[in-house]
C-alpha cells in the first residue's frame, strides 16, 4: 500500500488546491504590495516633506499597464476555477451510480442492487457518481477532503463525482442551513479496497444472523431506524428530540391532536403504520406538525413488522 499514500483523497485534489493557492497567492502578493506603496507615500509625500501637492495629467501607459496585467490575471483565476469546474461536471460513462438521498435531517444511500445505508462504502480508484437528491428542503452535499460540493434542491436532479486514491474515511457534512437539527446531518465515506468493498457489497443486507429469530428480528428493526434516518428526530432512550422518543412507544397511551380535536390512542400497529405512512394525519401532542414527512413508498410492510418487534423490544421494561 506504499504507493497509495503518494495518491489523494480524490482526483480533484490537485485542481481545486492549485486554483485555491493561485488565487490566494496573487491576493496576499497585492495586498502586501499595495500596502507597502501606499504606507510609503504617507510618508515620502507627508505635508512637511512636499507642501504642494503635484498636479498629474494622466499617464497612458499606466492606464494600459494597470488594465492589461489585472484581466490577464484575472482571466488566468477564471481559466483555473472553469477548468476545474468541468472536470466535476463530466461524470464519467463508467463511474458507478449511488443515488444519495438528503432529507432532514440525514442522508443515505442506494446502490445499485437496492442496498441502502447511511454511511457511503465505496472502492477505491474507481470513479463513483452520487445521484442526489433532495426530499424536502435544501440541502447540500459536502465532502471536504475530496473537494466536492453540490447544492441539493428539491425537485432538481443533481449530479456529483469523484475518484479516490486513498483508503480511509472521510466526512460529509450537509452545507445547506436546513432546520433545526442541520449541524447533526453528517455522515461518512468509506473508501475501502476494491476486494473488501465487493464482499461488503455481496453481504448486501443490514441483517446479521445471531441465530434468534426473535433478535434477528429487533436487530432489523433497529437496522430500519438507521437506513431510512429516522433517529435524526427520535430516540430510543426515552430523550425527546424533535419527535417523540421510541421508549415505552407501545405499552403507553397517547394523546393525539387532529383538526384541533384531542383524543387519546393506542399505539398499536395500525397507529404506528399511520404514523409513518401518513405522519401529519394526526400530530402527537406537543409536537409539530409537518416534520416528518410520509415514508409510505419507502418503508415496507415486512419492515414496519421489525420496527413492531423492536418497539416491542423497548416497550417491555
Ligand atoms: C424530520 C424529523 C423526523 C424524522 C426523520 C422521522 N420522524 Fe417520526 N416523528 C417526527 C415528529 C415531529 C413526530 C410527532 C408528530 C407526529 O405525530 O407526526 C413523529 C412521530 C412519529 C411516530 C409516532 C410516535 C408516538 O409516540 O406516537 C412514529 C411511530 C414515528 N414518528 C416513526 C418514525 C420512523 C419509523 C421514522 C423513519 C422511517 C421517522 N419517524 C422519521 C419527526 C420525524
Ligand atoms: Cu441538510
Amino acid at each position: 500500500m506504499i504507493e497509495e499514500t503518494t495518491k489523494n483523497a480524490s482526483n480533484f485534489v490537485d485542481q481545486v488546491d492549485g486554483a485555491f493557492v493561485f488565487i490566494f497567492g496573487i491576493s496576499l502578493f497585492f495586498l502586501f504590495a499595495i500596502t507597502i506603496v501606499m504606507v510609503y507615500y504617507i510618508i515620502r509625500y507627508r505635508k512637511s516633506r512636499n507642501p504642494e501637492a503635484t498636479h498629474i495629467e494622466g499617464n497612458n501607459t499606466l492606464e494600459v499597464v494597470w488594465t492589461v496585467i489585472p484581466t490577464i490575471l484575472v482571466l488566468l483565476m477564471f481559466y483555473y476555477g472553469w477548468s476545474g469546474w468541468k472536470m466535476q461536471k463530466d461524470v464519467p460513462d463508467d463511474a458507478m451510480p449511488i443515488k444519495s438521498i438528503a432529507r432532514m435531517w440525514s442522508f443515505s444511500f442506494q446502490y445499485e442492487n437496492g442496498l441502502v445505508t447511511d454511511t457511503l462504502f465505496v472502492p477505491i480508484d474507481k470513479a463513483i457518481s452520487l445521484d442526489l437528491i433532495a426530499q424536502d428542503v435544501l440541502h447540500s452535499m459536502y465532502i471536504p477532503a475530496f473537494r466536492v460540493k453540490q447544492d441539493m434542491v428539491p425537485g432538481k436532479d443533481a449530479n456529483i463525482w469523484f475518484e479516490s486514491g486513498k483508503i480511509g474515511e472521510y466526512e460529509i457534512f450537509c452545507a445547506e442551513y436546513c432546520g433545526l437539527r442541520h449541524s447533526y446531518m453528517k455522515s461518512v465515506v468509506k473508501v475501502l479496497p476494491q476486494d473488501e468493498f465487493e464482499a461488503w457489497y455481496k453481504l448486501n443486507s443490514v441483517a446479521m444472523d445471531t441465530g434468534n429469530e426473535e433478535v434477528n428480528k429487533r436487530l432489523a428493526g433497529k437496522g430500519v431506524l438507521r437506513k431510512y434516518g429516522c433517529n435524526a428526530c427520535h430516540t430510543a432512550d426515552g430523550t425527546k428530540l424533535v419527535g417523540p422518543s421510541y421508549r415505552n412507544i407501545l405499552s403507553n397511551k397517547r394523546t393525539v391532536v387532529k383538526d384541533g380535536q384531542e383524543y387519546e390512542v393506542e399505539a398499536d400497529i395500525e397507529y404506528i403504520r399511520r404514523s409513518i405512512y401518513d405522519p401529519n394525519y394526526e400530530i402527537v401532542k406537543g409536537y409539530d406538525k409537518g416534520l416528518m414527512l410520509s415514508y409510505k413508498d419507502q418503508v415496507t410492510e415486512e419492515e414496519l413488522q421489525q420496527l413492531m418487534e423492536y418497539f416491542q423490544s423497548l416497550s417491555e421494561n
